[in-house]
């Protein structure tokens, strides 16, 4: 039997690396870089992050889609995705915890006031903030999953007030939980951080609107994480401008990279990151991927299946 071939079809990871990572667990696994694909038939299983669209339909013995990245929308933007191919996403925990660092970093800069400070060093004035009561400070994540709920357990161990959104309800040790739409402007009310982790699915497209910018707290602060076209950016403009939202940290936006001449890059109230709040990594994400492989060799069903009519 020819041994397994994996197609690798992505710009911004390195395949050398996920290719010695892949093999140091699956040796005998044959490693093509699109658009090399070799003879299309030996291929059971991709690996992508933003393929090019109807590419995935050239294998017609593909097992499995493997996304390079915890997001799938970038897979639901192709028209010609295969229908009955199981998709699967990296729940890396390095991943994990490069986002939980991303997160505490920015809610601890936020919480200490650390851009006013800037501004005032920038002016060499004295600006005396009296440090807020990290007891008393509320933390809210949009999104539960996988990195919401990780950040949310490290935000309280750090001492803060912490509670989550979700679609559907769960519980969290430590974490005041809410669900679904009604229970969203509930959530908002008490937070004086919302970072939002959501996927970018039909439901959560320009969720974040005026209406969930009036729900905060005046003076509360945003971090949005999980993806660009969840905000409606005017919106967020407007709430920065009146000055009742007092800061907002993004990483992701609607259009990838942010167009220079976007209002976000100059505006005080404005941090920006580069999408590099978090990224998979070869040698902790390879385990996972190799077990998923063997297992839709063996015909059993992989693990981290994304949820087609959910969209994540
Ligand atoms: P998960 O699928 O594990 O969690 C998604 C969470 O969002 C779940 O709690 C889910 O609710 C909730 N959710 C989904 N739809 C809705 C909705 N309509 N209303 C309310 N809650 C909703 O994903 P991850 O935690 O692994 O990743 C989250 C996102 O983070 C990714 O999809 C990606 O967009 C982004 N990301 C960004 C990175 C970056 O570098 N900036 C890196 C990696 C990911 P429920 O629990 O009920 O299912
Ligand atoms: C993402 C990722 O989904 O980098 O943004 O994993």
């Amino acid at each position: 039997m020819p041994a397994p071939a994996l197609i690798f079809a992505s710009n911004s990871d390195d395949p050398i690396a996920w290719g010695a990572a892949l093999r140091a667990v699956m040796p005998e696994l044959d490693l093509r870089v699109w658009p090399d694909t070799g003879r299309v038939e030996d291929v059971v299983a991709a690996l992508v992050w933003r393929h090019p669209d109807g590419a995935l339909n050239a294998f017609p013995n593909l097992k499995l889609v493997v996304n390079l990245g915890a997001g799938v929308d970038p897979i639901f933007a192709d028209p010609h995705l295969p229908r009955d191919i199981p998709i699967v996403r990296l729940v890396d925990p390095e991943l994990t915890r490069g986002m939980t660092e991303y997160v505490v970093l920015h809610v601890l800069a936020l919480h200490r006031r650390l851009p006013e400070l800037a501004e005032a060093q920038h002016a060499a004035r004295w600006h005396y903030i009296h440090p807020a009561d990290t007891r008393r400070t509320r933390v809210g994540l949009m999104g539960l999953g996988n990195l919401g709920s990780h950040a949310a357990d490290m935000l309280a161990r750090i001492g803060f007030k912490v509670s989550g959104w979700s679609r559907t309800s769960k519980q969290v040790a430590g974490v005041e939980c809410f669900h679904g739409r009604d229970q969203l402007p509930g959530f908002l009310k008490d937070c004086d951080i919302v970072v939002c982790l959501l996927p970018l699915t039909a439901a959560t497209e320009n969720l974040i609107d005026a209406t969930v910018f009036a729900a905060m707290r005046d003076g509360s602060a945003f971090i949005n994480a999980g993806r660009g076209r969840v905000v409606v950016d005017e919106h967020l403009l407007a709430a920065l401008d009146s000055g009742h939202l007092r800061h907002a940290v993004l990483d992701v936006f609607r259009d990838e990279p942010l167009p220079p001449g976007h209002r976000y890059w100059r505006h005080p109230r404005v941090t920006i990151t580069p999408h590099n709040a978090t990224a998979g990594y070869p040698q902790t994400a390879a385990p996972q991927i190799v077990d998923n492989i063997r297992r839709v060799l063996a015909g059993q069903a992989p693990v981290n299946v994304v949820d087609r009519a959910a969209g994540y």
